[in-house]
């Protein structure tokens, strides 16, 4: 019978409780005081296990693909070790990232650097640039114990230490493009969105959780199928970057059209002036009296910055105009079905060889897919 979707979660997320006490007692076996303690737990419980989890989740389920049987209990550890790794990489990204966003809301809860504020027990903002970085280093410290004794452990490292470099080459340029002064809007185009977005965002997001699996179940760099050599990690990336691509899209519509009860925060990226699909596409399809009203009132901070938001998304929306959610559901069509067909440019291995799990396989490329096709949040 087929696990639910809400089980499976459950027994993920009984791997962070593990892996929490697991960090929590290191600290105290280093002598911490009590209070530091207790602090980076919460940073952990606050800031870790709260989110969709799809990118942990997806390492489980592509190791299970990839061996094409269910997982032993060790198999099924390490796999989700792996996966609360990411987690751990996404939460020390978004608390950094909503501190250089000025964002308000993550989660359904407020940002963790405004969290002590909003509980009235004085400013300590700056306190999360650390907390972050802990969270970052909770990664290599589980990779070592967990995984030394592999011999893919330095692939391992190696992964998480390059696709953190690129995301933070990406967030440099989302950050230098739409500066806090003097913010050009006139620069921005599509393929400046997709440079940006593959950085930020695609790398960490697929290929990691793909690329991770791979490496646990031993796929080879260069194999063969009928005579034709494959190179498994690039075969991934050419697939699992323009899903990221995708993805982000997919954030940057939901950061202006969901509200704050179903994508858990509140859009910053109109008075944040960020290059997002949005604006790119409005400055792409506008016309010189749209774009001017997007000169006028994109990116603007200040008394009024709500009404030049607003002005904004009346402009986005108006089913007459520039329309936006329906070129955003064109795209979304085109997306997936392009995606799909790079899909099915996969070679599959023979049905010898697909128990081995050291092949790549296309179901492992669709199952991500379809955990992001049509979301809503
Ligand atoms: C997301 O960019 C990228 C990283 C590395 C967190 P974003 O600012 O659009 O994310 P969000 O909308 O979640 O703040
Ligand atoms: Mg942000
Ligand atoms: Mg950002
Ligand atoms: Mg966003």
């Amino acid at each position: 019978m087929a696990i639910s979707k809400a089980d499976k979660r459950d027994k993920f997320l009984a791997v962070f409780e593990r892996i929490r006490e697991e960090l929590i007692n290191h600290m105290k076996s280093e002598n911490m005081p009590e209070d530091a303690v207790t602090w980076f737990n919460e940073n952990l419980v606050y800031n870790v296990p709260g989110g969709k989890l799809n990118r942990g989740i997806s390492v489980v389920d592509t190791v299970a693909i990839l061996l094409n049987r269910p997982l032993t209990d060790d198999e099924y550890f390490k796999a989700a070790l792996l996966g609360w790794c990411i987690e751990l990489l996404q939460a020390f990204f978004l608390v950094s990232d909503d501190m250089m966003d000025a964002s308000i809301s993550r989660r359904g809860q407020p940002c963790w650097y405004r969290v002590h504020d909003v509980k009235g027990l004085g400013k300590v903002h700056n306190i999360a640039i650390n907390d972050s970085f802990m969270l970052e280093g909770a990664i290599y410290h589980l990779l070592k114990t967990h995984f030394r004794r592999e011999s893919y452990y330095v692939d391992l490292l190696e992964l998480f230490q390059e696709v953190t470099y690129k995301t933070e080459m990406g967030q440099l340029v989302d950050l230098i493009t739409a500066p806090e002064e003097n913010i050009d809007i006139r620069k921005y185009n599509l393929d400046k969105h997709t440079f940006i977005v593959r950085y930020k965002t695609a790398f960490y997001s697929f290929y990691l959780s793909v690329a991770l699996a791979m490496r646990m179940c031993g796929v080879p760099d260069v194999y063969e199928i009928n005579g034709k050599t494959i190179e498994a990690y690039k075969e991934a990336d050419r697939i699992l970057i323009p899903m990221g691509e995708f993805f982000q899209v997919q954030d940057d519509y939901l950061d202006y059209h969901g509200t704050e009860a179903e994508i858990g925060k509140i859009g910053t990226d109109i008075v944040d002036g960020k290059c997002s699909w949005c604006v790119c596409t409005a400055l792409t399809h506008g016309t010189e009296a749209q774009k001017q009203l997007l000169y006028e009132n994109y990116g603007k901070k200040g008394a009024d910055q709500a009404v030049r938001e607003q002005a904004v998304k009346d402009m986005y929306n108006d089913e007459q105009g520039l329309n936006i959610p329906r070129r955003y559901e064109e795209y979304q069509k085109k997306a997936v079905a392009d995606i799909n067909a790079m899909i099915d440019q996969v070679p599959e291995p023979g049905a010898h060889e697909v128990g081995k799990g050291n092949r790549l396989r296309r179901d492992a490329f669709r199952a991500f897919l379809s955990k992001i096709t049509d979301r809503k949040a």
